[in-house]
C-alpha cells in the first residue's frame, strides 16, 4: 500500500514491471528515463544487470509527478528479472507493490512463457496475502513491430480473459510506443485509488 509521509507531505507509490525474460521491462524504464522532459522530475535509472545486460536483481527509477491534494507523488518504478530461477528476488521486489505493469511478449512462441509469468505473479502476490484483483495493474503487449506478433484479440483472450477486463495496450518499447500509455494509466489508477479510498498513513 502507498506510504503517505505527512511530515513531509509526501506520496510514495511503487510500481512493478512484471514479465517474461526479454520482453522488455528494462526498455520501458529506460525510454521512460530518457523521455521524461524535465530532469528534476526524474532520479537516476539505477539497472543491476549482468555482463551480458540481463536484469539481475531489478531496474529502479524514481519520478516525481504532480501535487495531488497538497501531496508531492513519487513514484518507483521496479522491474523484476523475468528468468525463471530468480523467484526469491522477484518476491523480494514484489513486497509492498501498490501498482503492476504486466508486460508481455506479442510473439506467438512466448505466449506460454507470458501465461507462465502470469501465474507466477499470482502465486508469488498470494505468499504473500495479496490478491491480483485487489491490486490496480495494466496490461502491455510489447514488440507489436515484430512480425510474428500475436493478434491483441487472441493477448487479451489469453491474458485478460477474467470477470474484470485491465486496461491494456499495444506497445513498441524499443521505439517508446506505447510506454507512456501504459504508465499513464497506472499512475491514473493508483492516484484514482488513493483519492478514493486514502491509504496507510506512516507516523
Ligand atoms: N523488436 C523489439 N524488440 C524489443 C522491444 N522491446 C524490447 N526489445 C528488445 O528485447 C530485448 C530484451 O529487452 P529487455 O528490456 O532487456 O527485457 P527484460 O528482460 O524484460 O528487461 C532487448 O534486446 C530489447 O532491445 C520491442 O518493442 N520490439
Ligand atoms: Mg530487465
Amino acid at each position: 500500500m502507498a506510504i503517505i509521509n505527512q511530515a513531509t507531505k509526501e506520496l510514495q507509490v511503487k510500481i512493478v514491471y512484471y514479465g517474461p525474460a526479454k520482453c522488455g521491462k528494462t526498455t520501458n524504464l529506460e525510454q521512460v528515463h530518457g523521455n521524461v522532459q524535465n530532469v528534476k522530475e526524474k532520479g537516476k535509472l539505477v539497472s543491476l544487470a549482468t555482463s551480458s545486460d540481463r536484469t539481475l536483481f531489478f531496474d529502479f527509477l524514481p519520478i516525481e509527478a504532480m501535487a495531488i491534494k497538497g501531496f508531492k507523488t513519487k513514484f518507483q518504478l521496479y522491474t523484476v528479472p523475468g528468468q525463471v530461477i530468480y523467484n526469491t528476488t522477484r518476491q523480494l521486489v514484489l513486497r509492498g507493490v501498490d501498482g503492476i505493469v504486466f508486460v508481455a511478449d506479442s510473439q506467438y512462441d512466448k505466449m506460454s512463457e507470458n501465461v507462465e509469468s502470469f501465474t507466477n505473479l499470482e502465486e508469488n502476490l498470494k505468499s504473500q496475502k495479496l490478491n491480483l484483483s485487489d491490486i490496480p495493474y495494466v496490461l502491455q503487449y510489447n514488440k507489436r513491430d515484430l512480425p510474428n506478433a500475436a493478434p491483441v484479440d487472441y493477448m487479451e483472450y489469453v491474458l485478460n480473459n477474467r470477470e474484470l477486463q485491465v486496461p491494456s495496450f499495444a506497445a513498441s518499447a524499443s521505439k517508446c510506443d506505447g510506454v507512456f500509455e501504459t504508465l499513464n494509466m497506472i499512475t491514473r489508477l493508483l492516484l484514482n485509488k488513493f483519492i478514493n479510498e486514502g491509504s496507510r498513513k506512516t507516523p
